[in-house]
Formats: structure tokens, sequence, C-alpha cells
């Protein structure tokens, strides 16, 4: 289904949630609105395919509609990994369910409906935050990223993907208004944009690259690099 849930003018923009209207344009919206996004699946599965180590966990936190998580599930060729997915949007979480139901596979996929603050991440080989963490108040992602770092075998690997600021104004007026021109090419209307750009302020909360980097450091990353960036978005490969 098409996204234009900012389609028309709304006199009151209340904040961005991923409720059921947005479950049900979800694939379309998030397509449309991040550059890359199915180069960034597709290197997922690839990366498991690489990391997944026999006997363990591979993550997918904030997993919307699954898509990280299938795309992994296709490539691990590793026996006896369990995928463990987590959304605290009950919407997102019965989505994928219906969506497991009808692709069943021998590689077993768990989902919960939780805050991914709050899991156990344990025995894990890969870990995915495609585009998550940026919704978690800045404070609370030391912990989480520390707890992902702990919870990760020697060998692990997290994939960190995040919409970026920068700290050079006009890069980001630059990158920024790139973005719109992505979404504009892409069909969204300026109406479209401007709206979903106000219900998205204090929600999503982009950071520098510098800054994902320095944190990932202190959480216990041995490095933290960029393997892709499309204006102002970009996926992150931290080591264990
Ligand atoms: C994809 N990874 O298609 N706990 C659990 N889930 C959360 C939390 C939280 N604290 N905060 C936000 N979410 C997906 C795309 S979308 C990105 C991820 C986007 C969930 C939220 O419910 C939503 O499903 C997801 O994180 C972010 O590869 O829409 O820009």
């Amino acid at each position: 289904m098409k996204d234009s849930i900012y389609a028309n003018p709304l006199g009151d923009i209340s904040a961005f949630t991923f409720d059921e209207d947005v479950v049900s344009v979800f694939p379309d919206m998030i397509q449309r609105s991040v550059p890359g996004y199915s180069t960034i699946i597709t290197a997922i599965g690839l990366l498991a395919k690489r990391y997944a180590q026999p006997n363990s966990h591979c993550y997918d936190l904030g997993c919307s509609l699954g898509a990280a998580a299938l795309s992994m599930r296709e490539q691990i060729a590793a026996q006896n990994c369990r995928i463990i997915a987590v959304d605290n949007s009950s919407a997102m979480v019965s989505g994928f369910e219906d969506r497991l139901r009808q692709l069943p596979s021998s590689i077993p996929v768990d989902v919960f409906c939780t805050d991914i603050t709050d899991i156990n991440i344990e025995n894990a080989s890969v870990v995915v935050l495609n585009f998550t963490l940026q919704f978690i108040p800045i404070a609370d992602r030391i912990v989480l990223l520390q707890r992902i770092n702990h919870g990760l075998l020697p060998g692990g690997i997290l994939i960190l993907s995040e919409k970026l600021k920068f700290d050079d104004d006009k890069q980001n007026a630059l990158q920024t208004d790139m973005h719109h021109q992505f979404k504009k090419a892409q069909g969204y209307s300026d109406l479209e944009i401007c709206q979903k750009r106000t219900a998205l302020e204090n929600v999503l909360i982009p950071e520098t690259f510098g800054l994902h980097q320095q944190r990932l450091l202190d959480a216990g990353f041995s490095s933290a690099e960029v393997w892709f960036q499309y204006f102002n978005f970009a996926s992150i490969i931290a080591l264990k």
C-alpha cells in the first residue's frame, strides 16, 4: 500500500508513532524515505552469512516488519542459529508474525513485543539496529550498546544504521536538502515532506558519525566504521 499519511494538510501534527496506519504502508514508506534502504537490507543478509556462528543468536532490534531478520534468515548457513526480533510496536510485531506464518523456514525466528532496552542479549554473533537507535533517548544509548557488546560472542558484529547529522552547518543543510530531493524524486510532495519532518521532531534524534563512533568504542567495540552512506543515512559496522 502506498504511503499517503501526510498527503493532506493536517491542522495539528501529532508526534510520529508506529501505529496500525503506519504499519499498513510501512514497506513503501521506508523504501521511499530512506536512501539506500534495500541495499542495506541485502548487505545485512550478507554480513549475517559471514558472521553468524553455529548455535548462536542473531538479533534484529527494532525489527518493524522484519526485513532485516528475513534477509539474515535467507543467508545464514551456520547450523542451529536462532533469530530474535524485537519491537515495541504491537502493530509491527503482529504484522511481522503474519509475514512469518506465510514464509516458513528451518531457521527459527522468535518475535517479541517489548522495549529493546529491556531485553537480555546473550550468545549473540550478529546484532542489527537498522534505523532504531535514533528513536532511543540519547541518554539511554550507551547502556544499550554496552549490553549489546556484552552479549556478543568474541568475533561478533553489530550493524548500526542511522540517519546522521553533521557538525558543519553547510554540510548539514546540504545533506538534509538532498534527502528531501530524494523523497521528492520518490513521489512525496513538499507538504508530505514538511509534515512528516514535523511529526518526527524530538522523536527521531540523529547524531553525528563522530558521536556514534566514539560511543561504540566507549561501549567496548574494538572498531566502528561506515560501510555505506547515501546523503545523511549511513550504516556502520562495529566489531567486538
Ligand atoms: C527495518 N529495522 O525495516 N524498543 C523496541 N522497538 C523500538 C523502540 C524501542 N525502544 N523504539 C522504536 N522502536 C527496520 C526499520 S523503523 C525505522 C526500523 C524507521 C521500533 C519502532 O516501533 C519501529 O518499528 C522501529 O523501531 C524503527 O529494517 O521507521 O525510520
